[in-house]
């Protein structure tokens, strides 16, 4: 169908389904405070998940809950998050002048920080491996869409207007990426609850 969402502060809409079975889950907006002095709103996002496989991972181990269990229970809100779910985070670039120089350094602290909480120390060759993707010459102007598509094993690609730029095998930074949306400090709050809502009751439906 082609019906959409659309994120209220920005005007950005977002398709309701991407493919057969990927569905969106919840809309939401990523500020980010500069010099501390202004909020820029840098993107709105649209997140996705493959309805069979959120199923799947509530028939094996979250048979009997009812929606309004799961919504809230952190042992699933977890293992949404680590299970070989697919999910794409949707960007669209709100903010005009974004230069690449400011993406990777925009996500060497956002990411950066996740890779730290849930992988230790040793991580800076990964952070490196993924920030080297992003090269000078890609142009992200407002309205470009960017999606993050954690794909099956846990391999994290990156699509810059529908055109794949690359993709790393990696559990902890699809995990460190995702917590940023879905975990409990997320960038956007009432995008969380609408995706932990709409999760729970694709789920039992
Ligand atoms: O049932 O297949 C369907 C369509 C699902 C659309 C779900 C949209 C949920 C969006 C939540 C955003 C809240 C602002
Ligand atoms: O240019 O002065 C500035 C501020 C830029 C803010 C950059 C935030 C970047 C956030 C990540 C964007 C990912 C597409
Ligand atoms: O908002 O801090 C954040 C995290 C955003 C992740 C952005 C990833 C962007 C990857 C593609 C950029 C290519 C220029």
């Amino acid at each position: 169908s082609g019906s959409t969402v659309v994120e209220p502060k920005t005007g950005f809409s977002f398709p309701a389904t991407i493919g057969d079975s990927m569905r969106l889950l919840g809309v939401g907006l990523r500020r980010k405070s500069v010099l501390g002095l202004k909020n820029i709103d840098v993107y709105a996002f649209g997140m996705y998940a493959d309805c069979d496989d959120v199923k799947k991972l509530v028939g094996e181990k979250y048979g009997n809950l009812p929606a309004s269990e799961l919504r809230g229970n952190k042992a699933f809100i977890d293992d949404l998050m680590e299970a070989d779910i697919k999910m794409t985070i949707r960007l669209q670039i709100v903010y005009g002048k974004l230069n690449i120089r400011s993406v990777r350094s925009a996500f060497r602290d956002s990411v950066g920080n996740r890779l730290k909480k849930f992988g230790g120390l040793d991580n800076d060759e990964l952070l490196q491996s993924f920030t080297s993707l992003f090269k000078d010459e890609y142009k992200i102007p407002r309205s470009s869409t960017i999606d993050m598509t954690q794909e099956p094993g846990h391999v994290l690609n990156v699509a810059i207007e529908g055109n794949q730029v690359g993709s790393v095998k990696s559990k902890l930074l699809c995990r460190s990426i995702l917590d940023l949306y879905i975990g409990e400090e997320p960038f956007d709050k009432n995008a969380r609850e609408d995706f932990l809502n709409n999760v729970a009751s694709i789920a039992v439906d």
